[in-house]
């Protein structure tokens, strides 16, 4: 039987265990990525783990998320990063260079090679034909240091491509569609590998545009087959001998197939609440927007800024709203001004920002009460923008740039159809500081914060429910990210007041009141982004179990690296407010936990023999420390 991409590539990175769907497997990792929110904290746990310097083959810091360095601790954290990276040994991109993903596919990503970022997008180098992973900041930490990534075989599901887009579809609706197809948990526990004819009718940055949001399906990854196209985009970043081909064999294995045929994807809108609340644009034509944003790393591309500047050439942004304009990089940026598409934008009424997350994550543009963004970015849950009053819907490039011309959601293939020039890329790694060894003193500011060790789980965990939260907490309702904690994320102490900040205002007192407990969720639990500080801060208040039915991914991971553990049960019978009490002196056997001290449900959990190891070693910085 031939094999999938998927397979082939896993297969010949596998360091520990046996290749079998859901049995669990060491991965061998080339290249890291961590960002400036995450990576203040994966960077103190490399430094943690005490080695001499970075071991990956490659390793990049990349300053994104809070480039605008919008507060001093953010200013602080990236002269942190700056050093630490140049220290250990990997490369520093500086703040205005653009989003990690973007950066990474452009310069840094190689087919067939593996990747793991500290960023939950990372998958976005999929599209260039790369494993690559999103993970909590420890998993990376330890991945920089050589060590392998531990995760279960998944599935694949081949996502058979037909046809080609026509005018006003893009590859953001192509991932809508299958989202709403497949929806928020379809992507659980499996690898979407594209395949079929119409995959060549995707350049580089659409594939990326897809594989960046099969995040969003709570897939493992997203990968597609290393072909011409991937050449000719390699030639254009002029790292042609970084190309190899890779394709699935002949009549290879797909645990599940999808048929999408291109030609039939028309535009979709995501509205407010989940990426999966898709809509065909028609449905939702004509309804009131306050502000367009277009940019981040699911279309913050050259190509879809291009369009917009086309559609918005010798027109004018409706003068209710207004629209933002997010280079995903640098180069983006260089070739915009190149073009005259700066010119064209500026000229309709938009404002542009210097490349970055910067809005995606709420700094700066945060929506006012009640107010509709539309946004081409991947995530629109409730809080997302900055704000817990402002809503955001999801989009492509057309979509967003029709719509700024009417100040209302709008069909772009009312418009007349807009076509791209042949063009070449521009490469200057200006901002890409090579590290320069031991030499370099990190800078630390007192808003950088030292790691607590690690203490070996007690037999028994006591406490009381602090919260119940019901399906689908995603990340941002744990501990939102936004103005308000982005220049926190090295400081546990602080950070740690706005856990379900969004949710209970009063949840963090009461922890600390009550001197730790439990949480409590429905299925889903921790979707979303790969933030660790989702459960580091909640470990900081003391919390050391959640209960759920079930558990996103990384968000399980995290719990289990930091020392919390995530048990699985029908948290129907537990309320806010019960007394628990659970014996964890054997995680092997049948558990149960007792509620008030007048009846007990059966608990169970997913952990792996390696994942118990480490939940009674306290975490798994204290574990790996105790295996060197
Ligand atoms: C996100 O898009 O939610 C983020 C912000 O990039 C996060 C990382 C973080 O919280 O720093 C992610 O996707 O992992
Ligand atoms: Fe940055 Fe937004 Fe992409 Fe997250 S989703 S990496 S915040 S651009």
């Amino acid at each position: 039987m031939g094999s999938t991409i998927t397979e082939k590539v896993l297969k010949e990175h596998v360091g520990d265990g046996t290749y079998r769907v859901g049995e669990e497997i060491g991965l061998i990792i080339d290249q890291c990525l961590t960002q400036d929110s995450t990576g203040t904290m994966a960077w103190l746990e490399f430094e943690a783990l005490g080695l001499d310097e970075v071991k990956a083959k490659l390793a990049v810091s990349y300053c994104d998320h809070t480039s605008l360095g919008f507060k001093g601790e953010s200013t602080d954290d990236h002269y942190f990063l700056q050093t630490i990276a140049s220290h250990f040994g990997a490369i520093y991109s500086k703040p205005g260079n653009g989003v990690c993903h973007q950066l990474h596919y452009e310069r840094f990503g190689v087919p067939g090679e593996t990747l793991l970022g500290a960023d939950s997008h990372t998958p976005t180098c999929g599209g260039l034909g790369m494993i690559a992973i999103g993970a909590g900041g420890m998993d990376v930490a330890v991945a920089m240091g050589g060590g392998y990534f531990y995760l279960t075989v998944p599935e694949v599901l081949g996502i058979n491509l037909t046809g080609s887009l026509n005018w006003g579809s893009s590859a953001k609706d192509v991932i809508l569609t299958i989202l709403k197809q497949i929806s928020v948990k379809g992507g659980v526990g499996k690898v979407l590998e594209y395949m079929g004819n119409g995959v060549k009718t995707l350049s580089v940055p659409e594939r990326a545009t897809i594989t960046n949001m099969g995040a969003e399906t709570g897939a493992t990854t997203s990968i597609f087959p290393s072909d011409e196209i991937t050449l000719e985009f390699l030639r254009g970043q002029r790292r042609d001998s970084d190309w190899k081909e890779l394709k699935a064999d002949d009549g290879a294995h797909y645990d599940d197939i999808l048929d999408i045929d291109l030609s039939e994807i028309t535009p979709q809108v995501a509205m407010p609440g989940m990426p999966d609340n898709v809509y065909p644009v028609e449905e939702v034509a004509g309804t009131p927007i306050d502000q367009v944003f277009i940019g981040s790393c699911t279309n913050g591309g050259y190509a879809d800024i291009r369009k917009a500047a086309l559609i918005l050439q010798g027109k004018r942004v409706d003068p209710s709203i207004e629209l933002i304009i997010s280079p995903g990089s640098r180069q983006v940026l260089q070739m915009l001004i190149r073009d005259g598409s700066l010119d064209a934008l500026i000229n309709a009424g938009a404002r542009v920002i210097d490349p970055g997350c910067n809005a995606c994550i709420g700094i700066g543009f945060v929506p006012g009460y009640g107010h509709l963004s539309l946004r081409t970015v991947n995530r629109n849950w409730a809080g997302r923008g900055g704000s817990k009053f402002g809503r955001i819907a999801l989009c492509g490039a057309e979509v967003a740039a029709a719509s700024a011309i009417k100040g209302k959601i709008v069909d772009p293939r009312e418009l007349d159809p807009v076509k791209l020039d042949p063009f070449d890329y521009i490469v200057d790694d200006l901002l890409m500081l090579k590290p320069q060894g031991k030499q370099v003193e990190i800078r630390r500011s007192p808003n950088i914060v030292k790691l607590k060790q690690q203490v070996p789980l007690p037999d028994k965990l006591e406490g009381e429910v602090l919260i119940k939260v019901g399906d689908g907490i995603s990340t941002d309702d744990i501990l939102p990210a936004g103005p308000s904690t982005q220049h926190l994320r090295s400081n546990l102490p602080e950070i740690s007041k706005f856990v379900f900040i969004y949710k209970d205002e009063t949840f963090a007192a009461r922890c600390r009141e009550k001197n730790g407990g439990f949480i409590v969720g429905g299925e889903n639990y921790g979707q979303g982004s790969s933030r660790e500080h989702a459960a580091l801060a909640p470990f900081e208040l003391g919390i050391r179990a959640v209960f759920a039915k079930s558990f996103a991914r990384i968000h399980h991971a995290n719990l289990i690296n930091v020392g919390i553990i995530p048990f699985v049960c029908d948290t129907d019978e537990i309320e806010q407010g019960d007394r628990l009490s659970i014996d964890v002196t054997d995680l092997r056997g049948d558990l149960e936990v007792s509620i008030n001290g007048s009846k007990s449900i059966p608990v169970s959990h997913n952990l792996s023999e390696r994942d118990i190891e480490i939940v009674k070693a306290g975490g798994l910085l204290a574990y790996t420390k105790m295996k060197n």
